[in-house]
């Protein structure tokens, strides 16, 4: 067994009797209530999901296992003469709770590659779909086409306790995870680049393959290792981890439960934003003729945008109400690595910009930027410009914490997800409208 998994093991032993206690002794204990508007409007706010890989206060935003970014992003180990950590510490991180050594980092590089021979058939499908098809959607159909390997429906068909699945869905995610990056960068190379894919380097860590495979020269390996580490987790309620989690608790495995929430994260109000941001920017130019716009003609478009009925994409969240902290750290990588980008400006601009328009349409209940008004200048700047595809690379990152999460869903034996719901009628009863 790796050191990664018996340290897991070891800590879900430990966290068991935490759940158990909470259940047994302080099971009826209210912790929130139900308003009418928070059944009809999207759950916002109401208490009820619980996990320990990450929290998302709405002031100071996420902290992966209680660490903010830049703690996160200083303690975990690094490269030899690289700026940004392994992304495969972040995945420790996650599973444990716990920050890696340098050598327990390298272990899971090295499974990482053991784990990473994605099957042809694979290539086949994604092969034979159209090739205008949406990466979206070849990525999730890679996912699910790779169900048949789940050892935890092998392990299931044979007979196993409530208590022991969380091991074959650890083997699955590990071996999901593994494959996830080489998956995208051939859907990349393939739909983009002529059908020219680059096989992984035997050398080179998860962050560092990655950019490899995309065929993109370094500083773009710490760029993607910062992105994969930022966009992992958000805590269980955002569409892409509910999702996730909700098809996992009917003992589906990961690769089903993992492609379910990668088709909620392809929606335009969740991950597709980022794609949706470079989409709105570029429009824009194209209206101007290719020149930088001034603040008053963006002033003007965003009112436009508004008018018309649409979000501003990249502002605004359901939890947040500050920058969004992933805003804030890849702007931090632009002002060091691109300060005089000419689109990197225009989003500085749109920073100052877009909260008071917000404000004063006097919609949005959170006028600030989140990760997605960011990540698609710098995927521009380093030349991956098809910004169709930047969600699939919001989504490698995001399978991190995900699968993280269903991993410990397993080891704690969180039950089928079942909600109640209410007619309208009783709605209109319970408030004395009938
Ligand atoms: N531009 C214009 N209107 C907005 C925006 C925005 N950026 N954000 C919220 N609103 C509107 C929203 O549509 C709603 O209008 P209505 O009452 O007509 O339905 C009203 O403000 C209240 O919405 P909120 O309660 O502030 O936001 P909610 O929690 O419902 O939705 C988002 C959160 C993130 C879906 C919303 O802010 C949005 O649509 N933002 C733009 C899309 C985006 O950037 N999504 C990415 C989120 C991050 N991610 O990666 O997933
Ligand atoms: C996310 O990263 O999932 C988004 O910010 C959306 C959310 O948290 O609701």
């Amino acid at each position: 067994m790796s050191a990664l998994k018996e340290k897991l093991r070891v800590k879900i032993e430990e966290h068991r009797p935490r759940t158990v206690k909470l259940l047994k002794e302080h099971g009826d204990k209210v912790i929130g209530e139900v308003t009418v508007r928070q059944a009809i409007g999207g759950m916002r706010g109401v208490k009820n999901l619980v996990t320990d890989i990450s929290y998302l206060d709405p002031f100071e935003g996420i902290r992966f296992r209680g660490h903010t970014i830049p703690e996160t992003l200083k303690a975990l180990p690094k490269p030899k003469g690289k700026e940004m950590p392994y992304v495969e510490g972040h995945v420790y991180l996650l599973l444990t709770g716990d920050f890696p050594t340098q050598t327990e980092v390298e272990e899971i590089e090295d499974e990482f590659k053991q784990r990473r021979e994605v099957p042809l058939y694979v290539w086949d499908i994604l092969r034979a779909m159209p090739r205008d098809t949406h990466p979206m959607t070849m990525f999730s159909a890679a996912i699910l086409a790779l169900q048949r390997e789940s050892l935890f429906v092998q392990a299931y068909n044979k007979g196993i306790s409530k208590f022991d699945m969380w091991e074959p869905m650890y083997e699955d995610s590990m071996n999901i995870l593994a494959k996830l990056p080489v998956i995208a960068a051939y859907i990349y190379r393939m739909k983009y680049k002529s059908d020219t894919p680059i096989g992984p380097h035997p050398d080179l860590d998860f962050g560092g393959n990655f950019a490899y495979m995309m065929g993109v020269d370094t500083p773009y390996d710490d760029l993607m290792r910062l992105y994969f580490i930022l966009h992992s987790d958000h805590e269980s309620g955002n569409v892409s981890a509910h999702t996730t989690h909700l098809v996992a608790s009917a003992l589906s495995d990961a690769y089903y439960s993992l492609s379910a929430g990668m088709n909620g994260l392809a929606g335009p109000l969740h991950g597709l934003a980022n794609q949706e941001v470079l989409r709105w920017i570029q429009a824009l130019f194209a209206k101007l003729g290719g020149k930088v716009p001034s603040k008053e003609e963006l002033e003007k478009f965003c009112w436009d945008t508004l008018n018309s009925g649409q979000v501003i994409p990249g502002y605004g969240h359901a939890v947040l109400r500050k920058t969004d902290p992933r805003y804030v750290a890849q702007r931090e990588f632009c002002l060091k690595h691109l300060p005089d980008d000419e689109l990197f400006k225009t989003v500085s601009l749109l920073y100052d910009v877009v909260p008071p328009i917000l404000e004063k349409h006097g919609k949005a209940k959170n006028p600030w930027p989140n990760v997605d008004a960011h990540s698609g200048v710098i995927q521009w700047y380093y030349g991956v410009r098809e910004y169709d595809f930047y969600t699939v690379m919001f989504g490698v990152g995001r399978a991190i914490g995900v699968l993280a999460n269903i991993v410990w869903d397993r080891a704690l034996g969180y039950p089928i997800e079942r909600p109640k719901s209410l007619t309208t009628d009783m709605l209109e009863e319970e408030v004395g409208i009938k």
